[in-house]
This record gives C-alpha cells, sequence and structure tokens, in this order.
C-alpha cells in the first residue's frame, strides 16, 4: 500500500542563491524567504537552502565545480526534483546544471510565471499569463533550437503555453502576435465598460503581492474577491463601486500584486491589467506593516509604478494588518517617512471608517494627476 501522505507527494526543492560578496548575505536571506513561499505557492516543498559567495560566477554553470558536487550530493541524498535558482539563468546555465544534476533547474522568473500560468482565470489574465511566458523562453531562444523542449511536467512547466512552449521560435512569434491581437480586443470591449464611469471618482489598489488588497476591497466594497495566504492570488483588476458614507460613491479596483524583480515580461504582458492603475485618480498604496521589510516593499511597489509611467500619481499611503503590530515604534516610523499615513486592519475593521472618511475628502477636492496642491501625496524625497 502506498502510505505518501499529500506532503511527500509535493515536488522536492532546493533553493539557491549565488552571491558576489558576503555582505549581501543578509539580503539573500531574505530573498531566499521570499522564494521559498513563492515555491510554497507554485505546490513546492522546500528541503534545503544554499547560499555560495562567489565574486565572479562561472559563465558556463553559475556555480563553482565543488559546489556542484555538493549540490549534487544533496540532490541524490534527499531525492531532488528541482533546484530553483534565485539568479537569472541563461538556457546553457541551465543546460549545463541539469548535466551535472539529477534533476531539473529553473530560476526564479520561471517560478514567477508558474504562479501566474496556476492562477490565471480569466480570459484577458490567460493570455496575459502565456504571452509573458513566451515572451520570456523567446528571450532565452540564443542560437541553439532544441533547448525549449521541458517534458515531465512540474513547477515551471505548467501554464497554458505548456504545450505551445514545444514549437519554435517562427510559430513562437506568430502566437506572440495573435494574443497580443486578442489582448487589445478583450482591451477594446473594457473601454466601453470605462466610458460609463468616466466622472466617479477612481481609486486604485496597489502593493506588494499579499498586503491585503482583496482584504481590503472586500471590505469596502462587500465584493468577494478571492483571499489567500499565498503569493499573486489576484491576476486581475477587479473594480466595484464603493459608496463611502451619503451616498457618496467612488470606483475601487484591486490589482496585481508587485514583488521586486517583477519578471519584466510580466509587467510588460500585464499593462492592460495595469491600466486601472493608470486611469486611477489616486492610489491606495497598501503596505504590510506587520512585514518586516515593508520599507524595502514600498520602494519595490514605487519602482514597478516607475516602470508603467504611474510614479507621478497622486497617493494615499495605507498601513495594514495593524492587529499584528504590537511595537509603537514601528507605526511612529511610518508615520516619519509617510505623515500622512492612514493605519488600517483590513482584516478586523479597525480603521476603515478613518479611510473612508480620508477618501471622501479627497474625492472632493478632486485630487487629480499632474495637480501639485498636494505635496503630501507625493512620494517623500528619500524615495527619490
Ligand atoms: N492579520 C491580518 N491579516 C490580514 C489583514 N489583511 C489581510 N490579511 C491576510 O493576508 C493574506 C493576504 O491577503 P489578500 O487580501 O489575499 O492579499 P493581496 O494583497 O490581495 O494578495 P495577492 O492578490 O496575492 O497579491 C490573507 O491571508 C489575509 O487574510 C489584516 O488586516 N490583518
Ligand atoms: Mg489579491
Amino acid at each position: 500500500m502506498d502510505r505518501r501522505t499529500p506532503e511527500d507527494l509535493r515536488e522536492k526543492v532546493i533553493l539557491f542563491a549565488l552571491i558576489r560578496s558576503p555582505q549581501s548575505r543578509f539580503l539573500a536571506a531574505e530573498a531566499l524567504d521570499e522564494l521559498k513561499t513563492l515555491t510554497e505557492t507554485a505546490g513546492g516543498r522546500v528541503v534545503e537552502r544554499l547560499i555560495q559567495i562567489r565574486t565572479r560566477p562561472d559563465p558556463k554553470t553559475l556555480i563553482g565545480s565543488g559546489k556542484m558536487k555538493e549540490l549534487a550530493r544533496i540532490c541524490q541524498e534527499h531525492g531532488i526534483d528541482l533546484v530553483i535558482f534565485n539568479n537569472d539563468l541563461t538556457p546553457s546555465q541551465i543546460g549545463a546544471l541539469e548535466e551535472h544534476l539529477p534533476c531539473r533547474v529553473i530560476d526564479r522568473t520561471a517560478l514567477i510565471l508558474d504562479i501566474f500560468a496556476r492562477h490565471a482565470r480569466t480570459r484577458e489574465a490567460k493570455c496575459q499569463v502565456e504571452l509573458a511566458q513566451l515572451q520570456y523562453r523567446l528571450s532565452k531562444l540564443t542560437g541553439r533550437g532544441g533547448e525549449l523542449s521541458r517534458l515531465g511536467g512540474g513547477i515551471g512547466t505548467r501554464g497554458p503555453g505548456e504545450k505551445k512552449l514545444e514549437i519554435d521560435r517562427r510559430r513562437i512569434r506568430q502566437r506572440i502576435r495573435y494574443l497580443k491581437r486578442r489582448l487589445k480586443s478583450i482591451e477594446r470591449s473594457r473601454l466601453v465598460q470605462r466610458k460609463r464611469r468616466r466622472n466617479l471618482f477612481k481609486v486604485a489598489i496597489v502593493g506588494y503581492t499579499n498586503a491585503g488588497k482583496s482584504t481590503l476591497l472586500n471590505r469596502l466594497a462587500r465584493e468577494r474577491v478571492k483571499v489567500s495566504n499565498q503569493l499573486f492570488t489576484t491576476l486581475d483588476s477587479i473594480t466595484a463601486s464603493v459608496y463611502i458614507r451619503d451616498g457618496f460613491k467612488i470606483i475601487l479596483s484591486d490589482t496585481v500584486g508587485f514583488i521586486r524583480n517583477l519578471p519584466h515580461q510580466l509587467i510588460a504582458s500585464f499593462r492592460a491589467t495595469l491600466s486601472v492603475v493608470g486611469e486611477a485618480d489616486l492610489l491606495i498604496i497598501l503596505t504590510d506593516l506587520s512585514d518586516r521589510d515593508w520599507e524595502e516593499k514600498v520602494d519595490c511597489v514605487r519602482r514597478v509604478l516607475a516602470e508603467i509611467g504611474a510614479d507621478q500619481k497622486p497617493f494615499l499611503p495605507v498601513f495594514n494588518k495593524i492587529d499584528l503590530v504590537f511595537e509603537p515604534l514601528e507605526f511612529k516610523r511610518a508615520r516619519r517617512i509617510f505623515p500622512n499615513a492612514v493605519f488600517i486592519s483590513a482584516l478586523k475593521g479597525d480603521g476603515i471608517e478613518g479611510l473612508k472618511l480620508t477618501l471622501k475628502e479627497l474625492a472632493q477636492k478632486e485630487v487629480k494627476y499632474g495637480q501639485k496642491e498636494e505635496p503630501q501625496l507625493c512620494w517623500p524625497s528619500l524615495y527619490r
């Protein structure tokens, strides 16, 4: 009889980060914490995590031959299915690594694409993920032909593009053109809807993945958007009307979460989804105050906003999950950087009335893109 538990059936994974100096060790450890959550979101089980310091990465295999032997041994011992590198890998590096190791190898970008593929539900999200996957594969197709084929399934091989990824470059390009046309037509049909909302005050919630954006939308709009303690649960923009006091109405959107070093193929593909950010009159930048790296995450959000041309938008900093924060200094720190910040618990409801009031005030002032009268709604110089 097979006595394996579901836990045993999950792919066994080793995480690996190569860094150039001992000073980056702390950052690498944090990056691996995040990589672990990403791996678990993709259904993998992390068995071991390794960091190697190497001033000059080996161009062929990234890691040195000594480390390779050690890694191969650990993979053997634990029956590892997959090694995930925090570093970007070229296709030939993946090939060389897989030659030396008894398992598959992928990089962080492939892992994030896998999660997006798993979570895509709507037609638009599916098209966008497939487009990102194909562009990722295409960027890796440098000269050598046969490297696309990665049979066997598992993390990094899934997605709407899965079967199609076996096809050659020319057909990938054809497919990319087709997907872009389809996305355009989906966007056109949405435009009609948008016109109806033209005169209402539009607010978009943006923030790092898992900050609680969907929980906040659900709380304010009485919606039932899926909430989960996984990363990238939401891949679509969900828009709802919200009545805030005395019949006053605004339009509120929840959208895909950000992450540090978000693969640029994804940002490019999700441009249509992210267009609600571009069209918003005001952004709520939602940050998980209980996360000890919140400052870095705010900075990452700013950088992604810059990449989609929305970093000049007025925004309201909102700190979430205050029910988990017991350190007064943390509130002080947040208030010092963002004096107009609002503190809430989207889950428990604390601070929600205050937030509604602030939103109503801002909506009545018609804070609009390009208006400079609200200096507090701009990024503090620390972040510029
Ligand atoms: N304790 C606490 N947990 C919260 C709060 N707000 C959200 N959460 C939890 O945080 C997790 C993530 O919440 P979501 O609303 O899915 O976060 P999101 O920002 O939409 O995440 P993605 O769509 O994956 O980017 C869930 O487990 C929520 O229950 C809060 O105020 N307090
Ligand atoms: Mg969400």
